[in-house]
């Protein structure tokens, strides 16, 4: 089942999308619908289906949920990993420990609802950056106790140039105003039930012309969701409702730095098209 968010009656509500038609779910946040299920005890599919509306209408997705928290993993594509200790200048390595010899994953915290947009919304260019890339990942939505109730599409959008100075600014390079897309929808896993077969692809047009298009399938992904959201999970009470996003497993050059105007699209045919122009911000 595909679930998210649309703008009805005015109002952000939470909607199943049926045959490309999104039947709302009328008074209800995706938020609200994820409580309810938990509270009462119910599937959150199931509870989808029984609330919305037998009507559907063609209406675009806005963000598919205001996450309480946004987390990310990252080096866990080899990609991600063998980039930054070629470019990073830190000791050699360092990056692919994490991917490849250590057990405790790479987790960092990316911010609230407050950094995240939406399809079609842009995403940020930091002011004083000069080299930003969209990193594309697999997200998922996690429940109580780190339960995956859904799949969505994130595009992690990262300062690579403060990153690399230092790594210890790579929370200013992560974390600002629009750094985080999600969308289209949410994808359930009774509907998504391999999320380790998915090809992912990124584009990033400049005036109509595809300026980088990358490809990557998520079996390259080195680490195994329930593992990662386990690390994240230890001393650490998420709330429901957060998202966690994977890594990227798609490097962007740096002649292809992020500029005003730009439009980046990520797509997996099982979840769909997150399509965001980028902006300074
Ligand atoms: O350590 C840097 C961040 C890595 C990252 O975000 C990724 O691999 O996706
Ligand atoms: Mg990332």
């Amino acid at each position: 089942m595909k679930l998210g968010q649309i703008i009805w009656n005015g109002r952000i509500t939470a909607a199943v999308w049926n045959s490309g038609m999104a039947h709302p779910i009328p008074d209800t946040t995706m938020q609200d619908l994820i409580r309810r299920s938990e509270v009462e005890k119910i599937d959150l599919g199931e509870l989808a289906s029984r609330q919305a509306a037998k009507h559907g209408e063609h209406v675009e997705p806005v963000i598919p949920i205001h996450p309480r928290e946004v987390w990310a993993c990252g080096c866990t594509y080899e990609m991600s990993a063998a980039f930054r200790d070629a470019e990073h200048n830190t000791r050699e390595g360092f990056y692919a420990y994490v991917y490849d010899n250590a057990h405790r994953p790479e987790s960092f915290f990316k911010g609230t609802a407050r950094v995240c947009v939406g399809p079609g919304q842009p995403i940020g260019i930091r002011s004083d950056s000069k080299f930003t890339a969209p990193e594309p990942e697999l997200a998922v939505v996690l429940g109580t106790a780190g339960k995956v109730l859904g799949y969505t599409l994130a595009n992690d959008v990262s300062a690579w140039d403060i990153e690399k100075e230092n790594p210890l600014y790579l929370p200013q390079s992560k974390v600002y105003n629009a750094c985080c897309s999600l969308g289209p929808v949410i994808v359930t896993p009774d509907e998504l039930t391999n999320p380790y077969g998915l090809d992912m692809t990124c584009t990033i047009e400049r005036n109509g012309v595809t300026v980088f298009s990358g490809a990557v399938n998520t079996e390259k992904l080195h680490r195994k969701i329930e593992v990662l959201v386990e690390y994240l999970f230890r001393a650490n009470a998420i709330p429901t409702g957060s998202v966690l996003c994977t890594g990227t497993g798609i490097i962007v050059k740096e002649e292809n730095a992020l500029a005003p105007g730009d439009v980046v699209t990520i797509k997996v045919p099982q979840i769909g098209t997150l399509s965001n122009p980028a902006a300074v911000v």
